[in-house]
């Protein structure tokens, strides 16, 4: 974890506190309902003119064969085609947040867009920094509800206190559950918790918190996440296959 450089502006000392401890704070009320819906309306639009490059063809969205997870696959780096989206990459009131959880400044390093639609499979435990490869402190994502997220739709599963592990090895896992076809095992010590989210709320956690999530069980409720990644100003290193990476400071 970073020295303490920074005195906390809009999260509370305690609330830092119990990041530090357990490695996640979830921030209620984030954003608007009007911006989650203009975040929905950005991606509907990327969706229908299938332009986020890399993510998904006309061929995948119009032959999906039954996976809800190919005619509305996860749009990743939105915010490289979409000023809005990358507007919602640098909110000053996450970046705010972020600072103040990190006790640094941030860089940003990725934007992702998931529908998660009803009957999409869930996404098998796993630390984001297996991807990001941060050092020496972890990177940090900003994961928010565009809509009112719960056990049905597909809610994020956490481990607290987990973010003290190392980066645990990945093995193969049932690709009936995940749509990625590696995960963790949890250590035994910890205990997982659901967390359910509103509309505009954001979970931030630590890059090395052990988290996964549910499949999609409702019958019509998509699960709506425009989920970030950062880094702190003082890192060292991290996987530069992110770049270009987006200082904030
Ligand atoms: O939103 C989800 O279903 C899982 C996202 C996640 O675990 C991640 O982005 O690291």
């Amino acid at each position: 974890m970073s020295q303490d450089r920074r005195t906390p502006t809009v999260v509370s000392e305690e609330d830092v506190q119990s990041y530090q401890e357990q490695g996640y704070y979830l921030g209620r009320g984030v954003l608007t309902a009007d911006e989650c819906d203009e975040i929905i309306a950005r991606a509907e639009e990327l969706h229908a003119r299938k332009d986020v490059p890399g993510c998904f063809s006309a061929e995948d969205v119009e032959d999906a064969d039954g996976d809800p997870l190919r005619a509305y696959p996860r749009m990743m780096h939105p915010h490289r085609v979409d000023d809005r989206c990358l507007h919602y990459l640098t909110h000053p009131s996450v970046v705010a947040i972020l600072r103040d959880l990190l006790r640094d400044g941030v860089t940003a390093l990725q934007s992702m867009f998931y529908w998660k639609p009803p009957g999409a499979r869930g996404q098998a435990y796993h630390q984001d920094d297996f991807y990001l490869q941060t050092k020496p402190d972890a990177c940090i994502a900003a994961w928010t509800a565009l809509e009112r997220i719960d056990a049905e739709n597909g809610a994020l599963r956490v481990f607290p206190g987990s973010h003290a592990e190392d980066i645990l090895e990945m093995l193969p896992t049932n690709t009936a559950f995940s749509f990625t076809s590696e995960a963790v095992t949890p250590p035994s010590q910890y205990a997982n918790t659901l967390v359910e989210m509103d509309k505009g709320d954001v979970l931030f956690f630590d890059g090395r918190l052990i988290h996964g999530s549910l499949p999609n069980v409702s019958d019509a409720r998509f699960r709506r996440a425009y989920i970030c990644h950062y880094i702190p100003e003082s890192a060292d290193s991290y996987n530069h296959g992110y770049d270009p990476a987006i200082p904030l400071r």
